[in-house]
């Protein structure tokens, strides 16, 4: 978890251009973006993915679930958005830390 870099980004440690935070999520431009906007929110604690959430973690789903449109809309992203969590090497995810991509602000591909 030290060396986790999501949780340096979320103690201001490692810059991140940052556009939305709270008391529980952190939510900042993807160094790498795959659309117009892309965005990753993180809660501000560390958990390694959504395969070890436990039931301590519902009311943080739920608030990150709930605050994603705020942060769409806020982005300008008034059509839609699309929300991806890659979870496990085998789902793609890159970083052990929980966090939502965001995605919009262009025709997004199929898949
Ligand atoms: P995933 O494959 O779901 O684990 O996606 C991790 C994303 O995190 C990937 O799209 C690139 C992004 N990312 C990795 N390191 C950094 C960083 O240091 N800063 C920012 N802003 N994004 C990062």
């Amino acid at each position: 978890m030290n060396d986790c870099i999501f949780c340096k980004i979320a103690a201001g440690q490692i810059p991140s251009d940052r556009v939305y935070e709270d008391e529980q999520v952190v939510v900042f431009r993807d160094i790498y973006p795959k659309a117009p906007v892309h965005l990753l929110m993180i809660p501000r604690e560390h958990v390694d993915s959504l395969e070890t959430v436990s039931a301590t973690h519902e009311a943080l789903l739920a608030h990150m679930l709930r605050t994603l449109p705020v942060v769409a809309h806020r982005a300008g992203l008034e059509g839609g958005f699309r929300t991806i969590i890659n979870t496990g090497r085998g789902g793609g995810q890159e970083v052990f830390h929980l966090h939502m991509h965001l995605l919009g602000g262009g025709t997004l591909p199929g898949f």
